[in-house]
């Protein structure tokens, strides 16, 4: 049985996707990503991917964050949110396996249901049989049911900083589109300074001046992501936020090589 602490990699909409267009996957960042989790030959690693330009325009479409109002198209708009994650779980799944990577689609939305958007309830049974086999877990952000709501949109990042809580994970790494966390927009500003380090005080200090992310993003851009993973941080858990989008920076930030990039710890 493997009892490794789980090193847990999320993979974020905004580099795997283009988040201006619509149901645009950027393959080719995909695969290389998926060759960087071959190398890195990690046992222990579950993977968490977002929505980016799959399910954030369709979850915005039909309100699916904020929960049933009524009106039964938006039961139409949530299975269609589900579906476009499973679409882009699929390409993510193909690449993974492509490179022989023995990882198992988990879909939140069949083990997870939240109450006000929190996490309630996480049927576990299977995820513990895939982990004691070595398997590579592979999840995503996700439309789910809700106790309170009806449904709403489960970020990445809160499965992410769930798990890690639950399984007391060894690290998180956040692949994006930016090398770390950044003082402004870096895309838009070329002077933009970078936050190589920063303890969970300095975080929550900047937290208000994170960026929005490019197009639709129902989940908070940069600031809302920040915020999901503060929990698993309190707890002592550090995370890694590098360029998904750039060669190699999710092998080194995995295998504990520097990287271009902000490292978050509790002190
Ligand atoms: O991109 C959101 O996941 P995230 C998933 O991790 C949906 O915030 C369905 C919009």
């Amino acid at each position: 049985m493997n009892q490794a602490k789980p090193i847990i990699l999320k993979i974020g909409g905004s580099a795997i996707t283009d988040k201006t267009g619509e149901l645009a996957a950027n393959t080719q960042i995909i695969n290389r990503i998926a060759e960087e989790i071959k190398r890195a030959d990690l046992d222990n690693l579950i993977v968490v991917h977002g929505g980016g330009s799959f399910g954030h325009p369709t979850a915005a479409k039909y309100g699916i964050k904020d929960g049933y109002k009524d009106d039964p198209t938006q039961k139409l708009g949530f299975a269609e949110t589900h579906h476009v994650m499973t679409v882009l779980n699929g390409l993510v799944m193909d690449s993974l396996i492509w490179h022989e990577i023995p990882a198992v689609s988990v879909a939140p939305s069949s083990c997870m249901v939240t109450e006000n958007g929190k996490v309630k309830f996480f049927d576990e049974t299977v995820f513990q049989a895939m982990a004691k086999m070595i398997f590579t877990p592979v999840l995503y952000g996700d439309a789910v049911l809700d106790e309170k709501l009806g449904f709403t949109v489960l970020s990445g990042d809160q499965i992410v900083a769930y798990l890690a809580l639950k399984y007391n994970a060894e690290k998180i790494v956040v692949g994006v589109d930016t090398d770390g966390l950044f003082d402004s927009d870096p895309k838009t500003n070329p002077n933009a300074k970078p936050y190589k380090h920063l303890t969970l005080a300095e975080l929550k200090l900047i937290q208000p001046k994170l960026g929005k992310a490019e197009g639709t993003d129902v989940t908070g851009g940069m600031a809302g992501k920040i915020a999901e993973l503060i929990p698993a941080i309190e707890q002592g858990i550090p995370v890694t936020i590098t360029g998904a989008t750039k060669a190699l920076s999710i092998y080194r930030a995995l295998t504990d090589q520097s990287v271009l990039g902000t490292v978050i710890e509790k002190t």
